[in-house]
């Protein structure tokens, strides 16, 4: 048993067992011991403190291998995915050396059939060649098609890193080399970030939330609206802090009320003995409703604040009491619809009403079919319980990310790679009339399908450009995105895909070039830490030298350039340190105007971080406090300055799909009535996304070698399922088997199966056949929210289950293809 594990809140204790038990059958136990244990640890070896995604961390090293890992000591709440960071070095599914898809090779490049594209068929080259064939193809798109041929904007949580920032790296290169089409949004929050710039007047997604001090001296009635902070507070997408730990703690220990409305008793839930709310999936518009049906009828809303800092409620009400289309949204209405009954609606309109309520939204809400409407609603809500603004009341979109809520420091930032703009300012002006510069990044597909078709984007109408190339560095399509067999039949339509990653991901299984990159704990780099406490800046130390032939994303990139005659526009001609030093010195510039005491680059070297105070304004910080407080003086970035409950930019834009007001759809799918059970991809505790899922730390959780899956007792029974059997989860785009764990933790009519499982198609040569691990993006639907938002459904989708027969196919892709090259 590790310190490491006995920190962890978010497992309960069953699963605590099962994780800490696999973990050491897998001999991580010794390999996560606290720094300064391992007495077996000769002189002159070395251990070196780094960071990453997962937090800050020691890694020993012994004769030039990572050989333990340990978590910061002053971590409050270390991840329980730490071991895999250290596994993922030396994982059997590293790339070690350059590699081109056998057909691509021998059968002129991108003039090659596509059909043996994920089959694993791939030729060793040096990196001479591999550079040389990456040059010559993205000359010829660029020559006979200009930038419009190109895809680059690729998605994905890239290792954090000021320098290394593989994705803004990427963008370097293409904007040094003529161009290209990016992407525009992201996975996460598609709908919401698209919508709340048109109610709030900013993304909001990514804002700090009001502090949790104040949550915790203020707020009476704590809600998590589909969000699990426990599980997904323990990464960051810069290095986290892991604030909201304590946090959450307190407020338990306070003994005021916390609910989570989610068809999953979440991690969160478990840990403060919450009071669960299960609505059925994308019903939480329905529920929201009810909710502000029986606040209206009951004259619980506030019409002061309403009338002060809203605008467009009057238009709403018709549609709330059903005048304008003639169904009341009565908490009846509601409970027929969410399947929770019409009296708990009632209480809850009440309770929220009666005290100060933070209605805390997570984001899978809003990444399904009409996905705005639910974040529109919630604010709505929000708007009429009237305390906005207010120290422990209101709502925020951020709690569950990042430690959202946690103060700010009163820090400075360094500096970042930039990604070259500045060479060609006027690219996407030229990009404009061969089809848009991006697209919404989540309708790539469609975009490959459809070259040249027309579509709306939150009042604009683009056309997709006609793609021939498409690079992805720092992110794995190949799992992120929805419908997998859509993707790959439409993927053929590319004719050159290339991949830098260190692991041989699905993505990197599907391309035509594939260059190893290095982990970031083979290169130096920096990073904040804390999205939004800002807690310090921490130095990301190489821990070993790079494995087999992976170089880091910067050298690859330059090599490119150079090839092109480009070098000294991509590189500036400095070094790694060069740049490093000079990232620092804005933070030191920025430092010495604030007044902060703050260490020369070398002693922060040497010390690895510095870390900031907090000030006391900002342990006080109200989210909207400033506009409550003075609507004039600070209005909100919306049209009329105030928060938007109808808007008219919306209603000009005439969606069918995205009305102007909040409103109810259900939810939808087109598989039919043969696939009743909902399919919850909600993100994995064990995992981030598809990272870690290539290392041994896949066993802490796969079941009989599978994904797992949770169902109901009475679904498993009238199935004939048992704990730990193989099933098969299907529906009419695909089939992926999986490993169930029958539990009441979901809900009658839900799976659980989490997103970021890899695809391992039982025949690669064979579309739409079975795989065998299970990817739930095998199963969902393509669509995207509304033609407001385009943001991804990932967790729309209906399927069937059912006991797999027979021997299952063999998992496959926890290997390298390439092995003994
Ligand atoms: P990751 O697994 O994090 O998934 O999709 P995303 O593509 O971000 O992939 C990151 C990849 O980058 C990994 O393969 C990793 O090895 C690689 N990488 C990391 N660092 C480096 C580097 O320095 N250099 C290079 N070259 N590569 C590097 C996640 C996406 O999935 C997201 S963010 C969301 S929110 C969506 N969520 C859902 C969902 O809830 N449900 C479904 N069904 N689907 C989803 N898809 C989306
Ligand atoms: P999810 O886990 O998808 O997380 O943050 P996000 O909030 O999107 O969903 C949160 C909860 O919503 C789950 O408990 C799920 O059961 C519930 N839920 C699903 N459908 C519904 C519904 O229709 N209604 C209601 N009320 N609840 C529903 C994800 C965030 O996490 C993001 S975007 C990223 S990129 C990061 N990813 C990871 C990760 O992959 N793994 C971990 N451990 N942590 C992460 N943190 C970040």
């Amino acid at each position: 048993m590790t310190d490491m594990h006995m920190k962890s809140p978010s497992l309960t204790r069953r699963r605590f067992l099962t994780a800490s038990s696999s973990l050491a059958a897998l001999g991580f136990a010794g390999s996560i011991m606290p720094m300064g244990m391992n007495k077996a640890f000769a002189a002159g070896d070395q251990t070196i403190q780094s960071a990453c995604h997962w937090g800050i961390f020691n890694m020993s090293v012994k004769d030039g291998r990572a050989v333990s890992i340990a978590p910061w000591e002053k971590d409050p709440h270390p991840s329980p995915q730490l071991p895999g960071v250290l596994d993922s070095i030396y994982s059997p599914t590293r790339i070690r050396y350059p590699m081109v898809r056998r057909s691509y090779l021998e059968n002129g490049g991108p003039k090659a059939e596509r059909d043996s594209r994920g089959t694993g068929d791939f030729v060793r080259v040096s990196w001479d060649k591999a550079i040389e064939l990456v040059a010559a193809e993205i000359k010829r798109v660029q020559d006979e098609h200009g930038p419009s041929g190109i895809f680059a904007g690729s998605y994905g949580w890239k290792s954090p890193g000021k320098f290394h920032n593989c994705r803004t790296l990427l963008a370097r290169t293409m904007n040094t080399l003529g161009g290209y089409v990016g992407g525009t949004g992201d996975y996460s929050t598609g709908a919401a970030q698209v919508i709340m710039p048109h109610v709030v007047g900013g993304l909001e997604v990514y804002s700090q939330q009001t502090s949790w001090p104040l949550l915790i001296e203020n707020t009476d009635t704590l809600v998590f609206w589909g969000a699990d902070p426990v599980k997904t507070c323990q990464i960051d997408w810069l290095v986290p802090e892991h604030g909201v730990y304590d946090y959450l703690k307190q407020f338990k220990e306070t003994g005021k009320k916390v609910i989570c409305i989610d068809p999953y008793r979440s991690e969160t839930a478990q840990m403060v003995d919450a009071d669960w709310i299960a609505p059925k999936p994308h019903t939480d518009v329905a529920m929201m409703l009810g909710i502000a049906h029986t606040v209206y009828s009951e004259g619980l809303h506030d019409e002061e604040f309403l009338s002060t800092y809203c605008y467009g409620f009057d238009m709403f009400v018709p549609y709330l009491t059903g005048e304008s289309d003639g169904t009341p949204k009565t908490a009846e209405w509601a409970a027929e619809i969410c399947g929770v009954p019409a009296d708990k609606l009632k209480e809850l309109a009440r309770l929220f009403a009666g005290g100060n309520t933070m209605l805390a939204s997570g984001w899978s809400l809003q990444r399904i079919r009409y996905g705005e409407q639910s974040h529109w609603m919630l604010v709505t809500l929000a708007a009429m319980l009237g305390q906005i603004g207010t120290p422990g009341g209101g709502f925020g979109l951020s709690y569950h990310y990042c430690s959202g809520g946690t103060p700010t420091a009163n820090g400075v930032s360094v500096g970042a790679i930039g990604d070259g703009k500045t060479i060609d300012a006027n690219a996407p002006e030229w990009l404009a009339s061969e089809g848009a510069a991006s697209i919404p990044v989540a309708r790539i597909v469609e975009m490959l399908e459809n070259p040249g078709g027309e579509f709306d984007f939150n009042g604009k109408r683009q056309a997709y450009p006609d793609t021939k190339l498409v690079y992805w560095v720092g992110g794995n399509p190949f799992c992120h995105h929805q419908d997998r067999n859509r993707m790959i039949e439409a993927w053929k339509k590319v004719e050159t895909f290339i991949v830098h990653d260190f692991q041989w991901t699905a993505t990197a299984r599907h391309a035509d070039i594939v260059l190893p990159a290095t982990t970031s704990y083979e290169r130096n780099d920096m990073e904040q830490i804390g999205s939004y406490s800002n807690s310090g800046i921490v130095a990301m130390k190489k821990v070993v030298e790079p494995i087999g032939e992976a170089r880091n994303d910067f050298d690859i990139f330059a090599a490119i350039c150079a090839k092109l005659g480009k070098e000294q526009e991509f590189t500036e001609g400095k070094s790694e340190m060069e740049w490093l030093k000079g990232f620092y010195g804005i933070a030191e510039s920025a430092a010495k105007a604030k007044n902060l005491d703050f260490p020369n680059f070398d002693d922060f070297w040497k010390e690895g971080l510095v870390l900031f105070d907090v000030p006391q304004a900002n342990k006080e910080f109200i989210r909207f406090g400033d506009f409550v407080e003075d609507p004039l003086l600070n209005p909100l970035g919306t049209p009329t300055g105030l928060i938007e409950i109808y808007s008219k930019a919306i209603e000009r834009m005439k969606y069918d799909d995205c009305p102007a007001h909040p409103t109810y759809f259900p939810p939808e799918d087109d598989t039919g009535p043969d696939y009743p059970m909902q399919v919850n991809s909600a993100h994995p505790h064990g995992r981030l996304h598809s990272q870690l899922c290539g290392t041994s730390l896949r066993e802490t959780y796969a079941i009989n070698g599978r994904e797992p899956c949770v169902i109901h007792p009475d679904d498993a029974a009238a199935r004939g399922i048992s704990d730990g059997d193989i099933v098969r989860v299907f529906n009419t785009r695909g089939q992926v088997l999986a490993g169930v764990r029958v539990s009441d933790e979901t809900i009658p009519g839900v799976i659980r199966l989490d997103e970021g499982g890899w695809y391992s198609p039982s025949d690669p040569t064979k579309p739409g056949s079975l795989d065998a691990y299970g990817d739930v993006n095998v199963l969902t639907f393509d669509v995207p929210t509304s033609k407001l938002g385009q943001g991804n459904c990932g967790h729309s989708a209906f399927a069937q289950i059912e006991k797999f027969e027979g021997t299952p196919p063999e998992v496959t892709v926890f290997s390298d293809p390439a092995a003994g090259q």
